[in-house]
């Protein structure tokens, strides 16, 4: 079960609007945090997770599962807290969404969508989602920060339901990439590609991947970007390197290198991240 003492609204109830249950959500969060409108959100992957620290002065941290539609965390180092931080130096106020609900975990593509919603009701304008990712690039090893492009989704499902028909062209908004580059120039780009997960790729996967324009793999953000953008958000996406995708490198994956190789870059992404949010 993962309904709260908060749900008026069954986000699970095929007859609920998803959006209404983000409403509902974001009001309680404008009570709980005292903060009546976000303006960035900003979605934390793994590796990812320190990287609210340097945005500026924590107003509130609430538990995720407190606010209708939220799940429990599903994987070691993924959080389970909103945080309402006042972004230092400015008026802004960022919702932190440490709490991302995978398509892997079968809860369904409404989970996957409610941070971003949420943040959309919230009153957020911009939403950053960063992940960690595997890398098909022998340039970028553990470590690399990479700005996303665009993406290739290969869950086979929409986070949006009937005809909703929404353009995706500039998903991955080429004015926030820019923003991006002026904090950090050598930022590279490449295409994301979504799977399904859990398990990590196949080495032929990987080559496919490679050969049908992907630069790196991934379980969460493509999804997440979709729903964004039927919101209204703009999107900019930042993925951290954080192993060679299978069959780049000889050693196999394991999620505990995945872990190490975010605590040692996170200074530099957590840096990159408040300069980012301080242009936006
Ligand atoms: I961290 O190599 C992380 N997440 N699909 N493949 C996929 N997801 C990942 C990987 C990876 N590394």
């Amino acid at each position: 079960m993962t309904a709260t003492p908060h749900d008026a609204l069954d986000l699970d109830d095929p007859a609920t609007d998803p959006s209404a249950v983000a409403h509902e959500a974001a009001a309680l969060l404008a009570a709980r945090t005292g903060v009546e409108r976000h303006d960035v959100a900003l979605v934390l992957g793994s590796g990812w997770g320190g990287a609210a620290a340097l945005l500026g002065e924590t107003v509130a941290e609430i538990p995720a599962t407190d606010l209708p539609g939220f799940s429990a965390p599903a994987a070691v180092g993924h959080g389970g807290t909103l945080t309402s931080v006042r972004v230092e130096g400015t008026d802004k106020h960022a919702l932190v969404i440490g709490a991302r609900t995978h398509y892997y975990e079968g809860r369904g593509v409404r989970r996957v969508a409610h941070g971003v919603r949420v943040a959309a009701a919230a009153g957020a304008r911009t939403v950053v989602l960063t992940n960690g990712c595997g890398g098909l690039e022998e340039g970028w090893p553990a470590g690399t920060p990479v700005l996303i492009s665009d993406h290739i989704n290969l869950t086979a499902v929409s986070p949006l339901e009937g005809a909703t028909f929404v353009d995706l062209t500039d998903l991955y908004s080429s004015r926030l990439r820019d923003v991006a580059r002026q904090v950090d120039p050598s930022l590279p780009e490449g295409v994301y590609v979504q799977f399904p997960g859990p398990h990590y790729e196949t080495p032929a996967e990987v080559q496919m991947a490679r050969r049908i324009g992907g630069h790196l793999v991934g379980m969460s953000t493509a999804l997440e970007a979709i729903a964004a953008r039927h919101a209204g958000l703009e999107v900019l996406g930042i993925s951290l390197v954080t192993n060679p995708a299978a069959g780049i490198s000889p050693v196999p994956l394991a999620h505990e290198e995945v872990l190490e190789a975010g605590r040692l870059a996170g200074p530099r992404i957590s840096r990159l991240l408040a300069d980012i949010v301080h242009l936006l």
